[in-house]
């Protein structure tokens, strides 16, 4: 294999990244401190019920001293999901973790995804793998996959393989989905006594893995700062050519924080927040007409460009779009659905099965979105809302409004869309300082963790606001951030999503600015991230941490 990297990437491997104070002077093999027993975040009994060996376990905060980690440990490791920047480090940390409590630990990566679990394909990492990989992008150091695991006889199988190795245990590198079935598979193992534990790691570029105890899930930071330059050059550009509307879509299955936190780095004319859509339950006509009127307003200004940022997962906040969506799911999941092959058929039975506000909320759309709602869910039951094109939709929708109001004499400039999604753009992007050095430290802690006999936690540092050396390494029990959720048509119990809250104060910082930003030309240009130069530049978390923790 021939071995070439660019100059940035050759640089960037030099890079050592820093961990919290407690575990860098004491390696991995600390005193784990444990709180008071906790609960779930909702549905106690229920929960309790379901994960009865991990419901209730205390918060683990470690302190310098020496922990009970004596022995090698056998690991076996996955990526799971959707990339975020920062998952090698993840696995580099954790090799390290563990090669510090015994040189003979061995850690396995198991290739694509959970399926490389239950299929046994994995491979084992050395220095010089691992080294290759260091403060790199990407997931292509074992690949990911979004296969649920979920179902006893697929626990009994990953049980088998993981013996078959010595290895006792397993790291999910995952968001909310995958680190609920990291807890299921906890519970499995620990029920069946089978010497495995469990431990989870938070990864997402959506932000929406996060809690009082998790403070941000990696690959938020950098995805977002890839995302805001762009958007910022964009900015410019309009404010140069000053003839187009851009409407961005930006990544976020369900919740807006991608967009909130990209709005704040970079001052748009709109940025649609879909948590205050729902709450305020707008309409499609409703959201089409404050956009249309911001860009009347602009236009009588002879303004006529500017910058709408359009969050991913918009259409299922939407109030008479979730109803339809959620019945939609439902329907999708019938056999005799799937038994058609004809897009008439499948529409007349929709139509026939839907409640009258959803089959009317259907209709109404365009008949390229319909087909892109009817797609087949990812295997979470999740609508793959990065192939529903909700920027074309709301150019089309606005230039229908803004021609009636030209028709009637009251809008006489000229509206011209682009559309742009920046998803993936982002996914795979080199970590910044902050996601380099953030996923190190988990993939340490969890080593650290499983050296002190944890199971059934998600790695957690904490402190992020502060310089690496003060932030607090630990354990939060997977079982206190579950609840009960629909999903499939069943009642499930899954770890709770954290939308973008209203009265949080990055929301609210954007709030208060986002009337001036409408009018005037406010841009924000952030730039490319940047890896070397002063810290305030290169070690600057996002708009939002600093907002919510400081
Ligand atoms: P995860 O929740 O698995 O981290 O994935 C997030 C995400 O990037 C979403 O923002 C996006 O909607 C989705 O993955 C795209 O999925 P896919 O990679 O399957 O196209």
């Amino acid at each position: 294999m021939t071995n070439s990297v660019s100059p940035l990437q050759a640089a960037r491997a030099a890079y050592q990244p820093k961990l919290p104070k407690v575990l860098a002077e004491s390696g991995p093999n600390v005193v784990a401190a444990e709180g008071a027993p906790t609960t779930s975040v909702a549905d106690n009994e229920s929960i309790q019920r379901l994960f009865p060996k991990s419901y209730g376990l205390p918060v683990v905060t470690f302190q310098a001293g020496v922990g009970k980690a004596t022995q090698a440990l056998s690991v076996g490791v996955i990526l799971s999901g959707g990339q975020a920047p920062g998952g090698h480090n993840v696995i580099a940390g954790l090799y390290d973790g563990l090669k510090k409590i015994s040189p003979n630990s061995n850690l396995y990566g198991f290739l694509g995804g959970p399926s490389g679990l239950t299929e046994n394909q994995y491979v084992k990492f050395d220095d010089a793998f691992i080294n290759a990989y260091r403060n790199t992008g990407g997931f292509d150091i074992i690949g990911s996959g979004r296969t649920k695991l979920e179902k006893e006889e697929q626990f009994a199988t990953v049980v088998q393989n993981c013996k078959a190795l010595n290895i006792t245990g397993l790291v999910v590198i995952g968001g909310d989905d995958s680190n609920t079935n990291a807890c299921m598979l906890a519970e499995y193992c620990a029920k069946n006594n089978t010497g495995i534990k469990v431990i989870g790691c938070p990864k997402t570029i959506d932000g929406d893995l996060k809690n009082e105890w998790i403070e941000a899930s990696f690959g938020f930071d950098t995805a977002s700062k890839v995302y805001s330059e762009l958007i910022g050059n964009i900015e410019r550009d309009a404010n140069s050519a000053k003839k187009y509307w851009h409407f961005i879509k930006l990544m976020g299955r369900s919740a807006s924080h991608i967009a909130l936190e990209c709005a704040l780095q970079t001052h748009p004319n709109i940025a649609l927040i879909s948590e205050e859509v729902e709450a305020k339950k707008m309409t499609l006509r409703e959201i089409v007409e404050e956009i249309a009127t911001a860009v009347k307003k602009r236009a009588d200004a002879k303004k006529d460009f500017g910058i709408v940022l359009v969050p991913e997962g918009l259409i299922e906040f939407i109030p008479e779009m979730k109803t339809m969506i959620a019945e939609l799911n439902d329907l999708l999941a019938d056999p005799y659905f799937n038994g058609l092959n004809d897009d008439d058929d499948k529409h007349q039975f929709l139509n026939k099965k839907m409640g009258a506000g959803s089959a009317q909320a259907f209709n109404t759309l365009p008949g390229g979105i319909q087909r892109q709602l009817m797609m087949d869910r990812d295997p979470h039951g999740n609508v793959q809302v990065s192939r529903i094109e909700t920027e074309k939709l709301l150019i089309d929708l606005v230039g229908d409004l803004l021609n009636e109001w030209k028709a009637k004499g009251h809008y006489k400039g000229k509206f011209s869309g682009q559309n742009h999604f920046f998803g993936y753009e982002g996914r795979c992007a080199a970590p910044s300082n902050f996601d380099a050095d953030y996923c190190f430290s988990l993939g340490y802690t969890a080593a650290a963790l499983l050296g002190a006999g944890k199971t059934g936690y998600l790695s957690s540092i904490r402190n992020l606001t502060k310089t690496a050396d003060q932030w607090v390494a630990g354990g939060i029990p997977l079982t206190m951030m579950m609840n009960i959720e629909r999903r499939h048509g069943k009642e499930k119990a899954v770890i709770k999503k954290a939308l973008v809250e209203l009265d949080g104060k990055p929301f609210l910082a954007f709030a208060e600015k986002r009337a001036a930003w409408a009018t005037e030309d406010a841009f924000l240009y952030p730039g490319p991230i940047q890896y070397f130069g002063p810290a305030s530049v290169c070690d600057r978390p996002t708009e939002t941490i600093l907002l919510e923790r400081s």
